[in-house]
């Protein structure tokens, strides 16, 4: 054997050609192809991003529809498909699947892995997603679906909606179900497996931790709704009767498979938003965070408790009232380990020197729009209570709170929080601010003002009013909110697309961070790690930064982080 023989033999000008070739590919193919994970956690940020807008841009032609009393602008139809449409790409094509976004560019970095567990696996949720998505919309070209987001039969069932646009959302449950499946699977393999050495349990980062229950959770709830929207679909097309009550079908079945999944969905898509959280208030208040067990320990109990309470979506429903009083009670309890963490969150804050960045300011209006949505909920926990809010703007008002507050306030303070390490640049904290105060601002007359809607009477599911009955004003002033909020998102989303290009290079670690993500470069190489330093606590970054300054006497300056430390 001869170690020339490679030097000598004479390279044929094909091969040579051809060994080059990778490096020649084209940018689309290089992310077409990719299975790291960072580039799918950027595509599902993206993609789901652009979802948002769509959902957005539909709440507002509802929003401008029941601005005025009598309003013809859009018809009746067109309403419900609207309503239909917005639901369900919020909940299935933007928040469920943003989280699967931040999770996967986040947890193998800070859990001091390489990659997910399964990377093709990675790559094909998110190919799922987006085939799911594009499907749906498809609908838009003939006749959306427009039984709502529940899909309640007999409204589902195939004498009532006979268009196709009602099996490309039972499509689209079905595709965009096994790809957060597939990807729950592969979120629960890296972060049982693959976790830096020292990192036991106790040690780690409380992002990591929401999402491993959110994986859990979808693993739980999933094949519940598959198997219901396939009844349904046999029931329209195949001759069966599962929910037709003409045939002694029971509509009542489908409302507890549906929320049976659906009531662990709502933890699905705020419980992340807990975890980021989790993550910017300590870094931003200078200090540990407060109970990380009890907020870790709460994440659990949340996850155990939300498949016990499903049934608190039907209360109005034929259902005999013992079974009622159970659920109240046990949605009651989720109250207790909810309000642990805000607790927890609080007491963070509390006393800390606070670091006033964009990201922190999204992470407290969090929780005031939270705890708000989280008391009215208490309120229609209470099944007599339900009776008389049931189907109004309460309910409306209710879960845009939860939802706005639990998932796009914290998807915001994710944002701001973690672009440096995704593109190595700051995004404007100025920007990032007044975008706060106008979303904050939107969202509160937008939502505020529903309440008194609902208990003014006004039903929700409603094209339209008649003058005269209280309602036109809160109406009035709930879309101009609208506009307002929406104009709060687009200081945003312009922020992002200047600061690509000319924001302030971060550097590793600008915000003096405490987890595994800030010890690599922003942003980070494609193997993520050159070495992995062994995780003695919840905060290795801080025990890294006293280690060094302890060796070298000098206090440790990172990145721009000393300009936000005196703001
Ligand atoms: C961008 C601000 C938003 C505005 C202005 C808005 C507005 C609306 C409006 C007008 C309705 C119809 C209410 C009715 O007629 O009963 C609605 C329903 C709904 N929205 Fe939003 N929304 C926004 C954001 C969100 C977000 C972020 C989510 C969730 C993740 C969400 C989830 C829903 C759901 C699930 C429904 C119920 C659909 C149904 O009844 O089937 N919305 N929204
Ligand atoms: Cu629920």
């Amino acid at each position: 054997m001869s170690t020339t023989d490679y030097a000598v033999r004479p390279v044929p000008q094909i091969i040579a050609h051809e060994v080059h070739k990778p490096r020649e590919t084209k940018k689309w193919v290089d992310w077409v192809t990719t299975t790291d994970h960072k580039k799918i956690g950027i595509m599902y940020m993206v993609t789901t991003f652009v979802f948002f807008i769509l959902g957005g841009v539909e709440a507002l032609l509802m929003r401008v529809q029941l601005g005025v009393p009598n309003n013809t602008l859009i018809s009746a139809e067109h309403y419900n498909q609207l309503l239909t449409i917005h639901g369900t790409t919020m909940i299935f094509l933007f928040v469920v699947p943003i989280m699967a976004g931040f999770g996967n560019y986040f947890v193998p970095l800070m859990i001091g892995a390489r990659d997910m567990a399964f990377p093709r696996l990675n790559a094909l949720s998110y190919w799922l997603l987006l085939f799911g998505g594009i499907v749906f919309y498809f609908t838009l070209f003939f006749r959306p679906p427009e039984a709502g987001w529940w899909s309640y039969p007999p409204l589902s069932e195939a004498l009532y909606s006979p268009s196709a646009g009602q099996d490309a959302w039972i499509f689209l449950i079905h595709i965009t179900g096994i790809s957060s499946l597939v990807g729950a699977i592969n979120f629960y393999a890296t972060i049982v497996n693959m976790r830096a050495p020292g990192m036991s349990w106790g040690r780690l980062p409380l992002f990591v931790w929401s999402i491993l229950i959110y994986a859990v959770l979808l693993i739980v709830a999933l094949p519940v709704v598959a198997a219901a929207v396939t009844m349904l679909l046999t029931d329209r097309h195949f001759g069966t009767h599962f929910f037709d009550p003409t045939n002694h079908g029971s509509p009542v079945l489908w409302q507890h498979l549906f929320w049976f999944f659906g009531h662990p969905e709502v933890y699905i898509m705020i419980l992340p938003g807990f975890g980021i959280i989790s993550e910017v208030i300590p870094v931003f208040s200078r200090k540990p965070i407060f109970g990380y067990k009890a907020i870790a320990a709460a994440t659990s109990v949340i996850a155990f408790l939300a498949v016990l309470v499903w049934a608190h979506h039907m209360f109005a429903s034929p259902v005999p009232v013992v079974v009622l009083g159970f659920f109240m009670l046990s949605s009651f309890l989720i109250g207790v380990p909810t309000g642990v963490k805000i607790f927890n969150w609080i007491a963070t804050l509390w006393r800390g020197s606070l670091v006033m960045t964009a990201s922190l300011y999204y992470a407290v209006g969090f929780i005031a729009i939270f705890v708000i949505g989280g008391i009215t909920g208490i309120f229609l926990a209470i099944f007599p209570v339900d009776w008389q809010l049931n189907d109004t703007y309460f309910v409306v008002a209710h879960f845009h709170y939860v939802l706005m507050g639990g998932a796009v306030f914290t998807i915001f303070a994710g944002i701001y929080y973690w672009f440096p390490k995704m593109t190595g640049r700051l995004l404007n904290e100025r920007a990032g601010k007044v975008s706060f105060w106008i979303m904050f601002i939107g969202f509160n007359m937008t939502f505020f003002v529903q309440h008194a809607l609902g208990l003014s009477g006004m039903p929700r599911r409603i094209y339209t009013y008649q003058p005269g009955l209280g309602w036109s004003t809160y109406n009035l002033i709930s879309t101009i909110g609208s506009f307002i909020l929406s104009a709060g998102i687009l200081v945003t989303v312009i922020n992002i697309a200047h600061s690509f290009k000319h924001g302030r290079i971060a550097g590793p670690d600008p915000w003096k961070a405490n987890t595994l993500e800030w010890f690599t470069t922003s942003p980070p190489p494609v193997n993520n790690f050159d070495a992995i330093p062994r995780v003695r606590s919840v905060e290795p970054m801080r025990d890294i930064r006293r280690q060094v300054e302890r060796s070298t006497g000098v206090t440790q300056k990172t990145g721009g982080s000393e300009r936000f430390a005196r703001v």
